[in-house]
């Protein structure tokens, strides 16, 4: 394991995976347009070693690419997550509280390397306190052209709860207000928010420290959903990845241990009885930037770092970004405990056009009649599952990181109104489409073959049958149990029409643009003006022949490019909320129900109360010059 940043950096080196960039470059946006086109093209790690106004060096797109991730928890493949917690448990007991209870015990083995504590860190060979703590000094990035401020972008944010004891650290950004003071956004849900809390009902400050860098599968833990189960945290995941406990220090002016190979070390304390402050607006992981809101301030009465200190930053942005692989390595290790409770499910991603909560593609063994409901609504009870909008179910053998083939047969098995399910509860407090902040609905889609049951025969108790696109083809019929095949209708022969351009798509005054990519979307672009313009020509489309051949219907806004397939998907994902912009249409002119979705930015005239965010993109400027620096890199 590598124990450290600055190990991990060499290690990349060697690999050929980190560049060096020697001349001066500006933490104000210039840094974030060269790590945001290197990160989508699939490139090296990046250290800045002349960020302007700093005497620090700063790392940047560590974590930036599946191999690069795997490497940072010591393994050669993510995949290996999984496997290796297999291992450990046993999955095959089955389902439910079964599974659960005879598994636990062997959870403890993830906590049989706790944290060891030592005298002396590398972390501390520099301290500042007092006056002589200035942010200012660190090359703190101001990411995108809306941004409220420079933000630490990759912190660990140690607390501890004071009722209970139990520590925490998760990664929640900070956006520097001042020498010693920032924003702490963790979100309501997050754990350092249940601390805080704690804190105000003991009538305490809450000490908090922030680490920057130390053993990179520490810094992956941060961001790990990790359940509240005694005796495991962010430590003892570490300790499991790597092998060893991690190395902890007591910090020099707070109750509180950090860990002691990190690069820098924030300590200081959020005061529950003061006001909250303006936090914001920042460009998010969402694509879209979070708009002003109120967060806790939290105080820094020291900096402590290494000599040659290395500072660690990420960006988040549209999608594909740095978190992705973050995502992803906590999707690979966490389907395991999710297949403990549900044990049918045989695998599930959650594509980046999502950005993780949006979009969770799901493949299921199934057994019997509703059973995609049941996955769906279990992974909504599981953890930070809860803020899932969509799940694709099927159980069709697709992989679920196919993103468009997997809508492709999830919309070739889903009848639009028979198979999906609208459900309500906590949303991310990013979303910016919900109907209220945190609060919104959720869409299931049941993309399974059906049993005779689900498509309206009573059924009986004897052996089941199936049906529905792969058997329809095969000219199969849906066999009630034991009873006599009825046919299967046009719900199981659905096949999506051939990909359309706009030339061959109906004009309309109000249409910009449009395409239907044959995997049975149909996506229209539009300038929005008025209310209920995005739903009436969602409405418009589904009553003309060109719905032939398509199960899905999204408006959207105008900077959206009908032919790109992430695009597409990633802004109608973000700009929804199903229960109320998801609507089922059958025209009657043979292409059966459409969902026809309105995923334009949502209006004050249509009573929607929230500011919409814009997208974000870079300026042009900036582009200009990221051109001329990415071309003397080589990159
Ligand atoms: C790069 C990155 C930035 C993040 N920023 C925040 C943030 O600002 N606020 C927040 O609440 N969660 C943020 N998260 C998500 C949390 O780190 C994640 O939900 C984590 O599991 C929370 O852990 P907890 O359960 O210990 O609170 C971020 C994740 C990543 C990968
Ligand atoms: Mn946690």
């Amino acid at each position: 394991m590598h124990g450290d940043l600055q190990r991990f950096l060499s290690f990349l080196e060697e690999k050929g995976e980190l560049v060096r960039v020697k001349e001066p470059v500006s933490p104000v946006l210039e840094i974030t347009a060269l790590a945001d086109r290197v990160v989508k093209a699939g490139g090296p790690a990046l250290l800045f070693e002349n960020v302007e106004g700093s005497d620090l060096p700063l790392a940047i797109g560590v974590y930036g690419t599946r191999q690069r991730m795997a490497w940072a928890l010591g393994l050669d493949d993510l995949d290996e997550l999984g496997t290796r917690l297999r291992e450990l448990m046993d999955v095959k007991v089955g389902g439910g509280l079964v599974g659960l209870a005879s598994n636990l015990p062997k959870l403890r083995e993830l906590a049989s390397l706790p944290p060891k504590r030592v005298r002396r860190a590398p972390v501390q060979e520099v301290v500042w306190r007092g006056d002589d703590v200035d942010l200012g000094k660190l090359p703190v990035l101001t990411c995108w052209p809306q941004d409220g401020g420079p933000f630490v972008t990759l912190p660990l944010v140690i607390s501890k709860d004071p009722a209970s004891g139990e520590v925490n650290i998760g990664m929640y950004r900070m956006q520097v207000m001042g020498k010693n003071v920032t924003g702490m956004h963790w979100q309501r849900h997050k754990t350092g928010a249940r601390h805080l809390e704690s804190a105000k009902r003991l009538g305490q400050r809450l000490e908090v420290a922030v680490a920057l860098g130390g053993d990179p599968a520490l810094t992956y833990a941060a961001t790990a959903p990790i359940p509240p189960i005694p005796g495991i945290n962010e430590y003892s995941l570490t300790g499991y990845l790597r092998g060893r406990g991690v190395e902890l220090v007591k910090g020099v002016t707070v109750d509180l241990e950090v860990p002691a190979n990190a690069e820098i070390v924030l300590e200081g304390y959020v005061d529950p009885d003061e006001d909250w402050v303006v936090e914001g607006p920042f460009g998010d992981h969402t694509g879209f930037y979070t708009l002003q809101d109120l967060y806790p301030a939290f105080h820094v009465t020291a900096i402590t770092m290494r000599r040659d200190a290395v500072y660690p930053a990420t960006i988040v942005g549209r999608p594909p970004m740095e978190d992705a692989y973050l995502i992803e390595a906590s999707e690979r290790l966490f389907l395991v405990p999710a297949q403990l409770i549900l044990p049918e499910i045989v695998d599930y991603h959650m594509p980046p056009a999502g950005i993780a909560h949006n979009l969770v593609n799901v493949v299921i063994k199934k057994g019997y009649p509703g059973q995609a409901y049941k996955v769906g609504n279990g992974l909504l009870g599981l953890g930070q599952m809860m803020f899932a909008k969509v799940i694709l179910v099927t159980d069709a053998d697709v992989p679920p990181n196919d993103h468009p083939g997997f809508w492709r047969t999830v919309l070739a098995n889903a009848v639009p109104g028979r198979d999906h399910q609208i459900a309500k509860g906590p949303i991310d407090v990013l979303d910016h489409a919900s109907r209220a902040w945190s609060y919104g609905s959720k869409l299931i889609i049941d993309g399974t073959v059906k049993h005779a049951e689900e498509v309206g025969a009573p059924g009986t108790s004897g052996p089941a049958g199936v049906t529905g696109a792969a058997g329809a083809a095969a000219g199969a019929a849906i066999t009630p149990g034991g009873g006599a095949a009825e046919p299967t209708g046009a719900a199981g022969a659905w096949e999506p029409g051939p990909e359309r351009d706009r030339t061959h798509l109906p004009a309309h005054a109000e249409v910009l643009d449009q395409h239907q990519p044959g995997n049975g979307f149909w996506f229209l672009t539009t300038r929005k003006e008025r209310a209920d313009q995005g739903r009436h020509i969602g409405e418009w489309a589904a009553h003309h022949v060109a719905a032939r051949g398509v199960r899905l219907i999204a408006v959207l806004d105008h900077e959206t490019d009908p032919r790109d397939f992430e695009d597409a998907v990633w802004t109608l994902l973000n700009n929804i909320d199903p229960e109320r912009d998801v609507q089922v249409i059958d025209a009657g002119h043979g292409a059966g129900p459409v969902w026809v979705v309105d995923a334009t930015p949502k209006i004050a005239a249509e009573g929607f109360a929230r500011a919409w965010p814009d997208k974000i993109t870079m300026t042009p400027e900036v582009e200009e010059r990221t051109d001329a620096l990415a071309e003397r890199l080589g990159l």
